[in-house]
């Protein structure tokens, strides 16, 4: 299942007919660059493209005023001065005779774009449009927004799609307060938001932008503010924002839908956000964004206003769309103070609300979604030369079968592949007797033949090979290990959790920020024997490891293993999107105790981990 493109050249129409420098950054070569740039990389054509359409009438009074679009409709016949005066009783707004147009095709795009992946054409799309729309409000024009296109793209999906929970990301670098007063009091759209804030001393100056407000009446919690206080959040910062807070809640909340306010004003060298994120950020993200509601991942354009960093990031997000590997984040991966002082204000306004957020445990339950049985398998044939792996093989005595050495000679060959770039990842079945012995092996081969950093998940009772070396070039974590345990800081050890809470918060507050945080060039997971992972469990943690090691991942899967799990294993690692790990469960006391404890040994080292600043805001510790 592919990805769309949703576009239409007359939405390069609009521009600016009078000076204000405030306006004058939202120009119709935010779009042709942008287009240009898919092109020349080839995505374009992999996309499936689609021209966009009017919103309708009726459409757009999902979420405006009649008396609102009809003014806009009456510009189309102003003149210039007249459009003048009319934006200038909106903040930050230019109207051109062309607008209504122009904004009618961009709430179409994204109308268009949530009918080809709700009818199931596609799994998830871009739509690249003008003007943007997360500002804009039932009677009112804001921030170049004019329809608010995320806003009616989602109401058009409960009301003629008949979906009950839809996830809005909002990663543009603004608030999106105009989605915000549209759904405060709904509890089927969660909106999510981060945004430059600088405790209220940047646009658009609002208070109900801060951590705080978080939804009303019914509404309540499914309004999630991040306030960025200072400018320079760079990787390491957007990261932990989705690891600590979003994807948390996100994965309780379970929707059937994600959409996308997807603003690149919020990447480096865009001057209105003043951010440090690389356009790879964006990759990472929107993978992911992937692992949630099967994949459905509708994304449309706000702001971005960098004409290169715009193109790059946009290139990036398609890219992982259509399931490429995100490529390595650069530079530390460590979290500004600010930052975490940030996360943890959010964390400690939304807990009344989100039991993942939350330290004491009460089991509950929430609704579950389809899984979609794979078709596909990625099979990779060959093997080591003989004597290359007979020479790996021979200290271990648990290799000597035929049955072993055959496996071990494929493993070889697919962590050879995988290191000299020939294909991205790989999974091959091993004999249970073996298993320890082949993990092993993988270890000192992949390092020998190129890995600078190796991280190693071993799942179920798999002992670390007692000769490793803690070098700090093997991360070594175990997964279903009899107790919590950090021998060192490469050394690290938890039982297996047995509730789909702790599971999460297993994989988002430990092994993501580990593996974000030692940044690997090598992801070797060995599902032991008796791993007691399921397997959307074991297919999750695959397919969210292939984000730290630029898509190095390579499975070792026990023959006792359904043979599902391969399959399942095949499709996530090759792009596509996870399959539902089911009804929520919250975490257990014994497994939030476990989490608590690992992570106080190991923040030291692992800043990814830190979910509070280590001055300790309030409510840290
Ligand atoms: N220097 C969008 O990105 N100007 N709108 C703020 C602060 C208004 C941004 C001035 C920015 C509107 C969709
Ligand atoms: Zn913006």
């Amino acid at each position: 299942m592919g990805t769309a493109l949703v576009y239409h050249e007359d939405m390069t129409a609009a521009r600016l007919l009078w000076d204000d420098p405030e306006c004058e950054i939202e120009c119709p070569e935010r779009l042709t660059t942008a287009l240009e740039r898919l092109q020349q990389r080839g995505l374009e054509q992999r996309c499936l493209r689609l021209a966009a359409r009017e919103a309708s009438e009726a459409e757009l009074g999902l979420v405006h005023s009649p008396e609102y679009v009809a003014l806009l409709q009456g510009t189309q016949a102003l003149g210039t001065g007249e459009l003048q005066t009319l934006s200038g009783q909106y903040d930050a707004v230019y109207f051109h005779p062309s607008t209504f147009h122009c904004a009618r095709l961009a709430a179409g795009a994204a109308l268009q774009l949530v009918d080809a992946v709700l009818a199931g054409a596609v799994r998830n799309g871009l739509a690249l449009v003008r003007p943007p729309g997360h500002h804009s409000q039932r009677a009112a024009a804001n921030g170049f927004c004019v329809f608010n296109n995320v806003a009616i793209a989602a109401k058009h999906a409960q009301r003629q799609h008949g979906l009950h929970r839809i996830l809005i990301v909002d990663w543009d670098v603004h608030h999106g307060q105009g989605i915000q007063y549209i759904f405060e009091d709904d509890p089927s759209v969660l909106y999510f938001s981060w945004h430059r804030y600088e405790h209220g001393r940047f646009w658009p100056y609002l208070r109900e932008s801060d951590a705080d407000a978080v939804g009303q009446g019914p509404g309540l919690g499914f309004t999630v503010n991040l306030p960025w206080n200072q400018v320079g959040m760079g990787n390491a910062d957007y990261v932990a924002a989705f690891l600590h807070v979003l994807l948390p809640v996100a994965f309780e909340f379970n929707p059937e839908l994600v959409l996308v306010s997807a603003g690149f004003d919020s990447a480096i060298g865009d001057p209105e956000g003043q951010m440090q994120a690389t356009p790879e950020c964006f990759a990472h993200l929107t993978q992911l964004l992937q692992m949630l509601a099967g994949g459905r991942v509708c994304a449309v354009l706000e702001g971005g206003y960098h004409l290169e960093s715009l193109s790059q990031s946009v290139c990036m997000m398609v890219q992982a769309l259509l399931g490429d590997p995100a490529p390595p984040l650069s530079g530390p991966m460590v979290p500004h103070a600010s930052a975490l002082e940030s996360i943890q204000s959010v964390r400690v306004a939304q807990a009344p609300h989100w039991m993942s957020l939350q330290q004491q445990a009460v089991a509950l339950t929430a609704p579950d979604a389809a899984l979609a049985l794979p078709s596909d398998v990625l099979c990779e044939e060959g093997s080591a030369p003989q004597e290359e792996t007979q020479a790996w093989a021979r200290p271990h005595e648990a290799l000597a079968q035929d049955r072993a050495l055959t496996a071990l000679g494929k493993v070889l060959y697919l962590l050879d592949r995988i290191l000299d770039g020939q294909v991205s990842s790989g999974i091959a079945v091993t004999p249970a007797s073996a298993a320890a012995a082949t993990l092993d092996v993988a270890i000192r081969c992949g390092l020998s033949h190129g890995a600078q950093r190796l991280l190693c998940l071993a799942v179920g009772q798999l002992d670390r090979p007692p000769d490793l070396t803690d070098d700090g070039r093997t991360l070594w974590l175990n997964i279903g290990g009899k107790e919590a345990a950090a021998l060192s800081m490469f050394h690290v050890s938890v039982p297996l959790p047995g509730t789909t809470g702790g599971f999460l918060s297993c994989v988002l507050a430990l092994v993501l920020p580990l593996a974000y945080s030692f940044q690997p060039d090598l992801v070797l997971v060995a599902l032991g024997p008796a791993h007691g992972l399921r397997d959307p469990q074991a297919a999750l943690l695959a397919a969210l490891l292939r984000g730290p090691a630029g898509g190095r991942v390579l499975v070792l899967v026990d023959e006792e293993s359904t043979p599902q799990l391969a399959v399942v294993l095949a499709r996530v690692l090759h792009g596509e999107a996870a399959p539902s790990l089911g009804p929520f469960s919250m975490a257990s006391p014994e497994e939030v105790q476990a989490l608590m404890q690992l992570r106080g040994q190991l923040e030291p080292r692992w800043k990814m981990l830190q979910v509070a600043s280590e001055a300790g805001g309030p409510g840290s510790g």
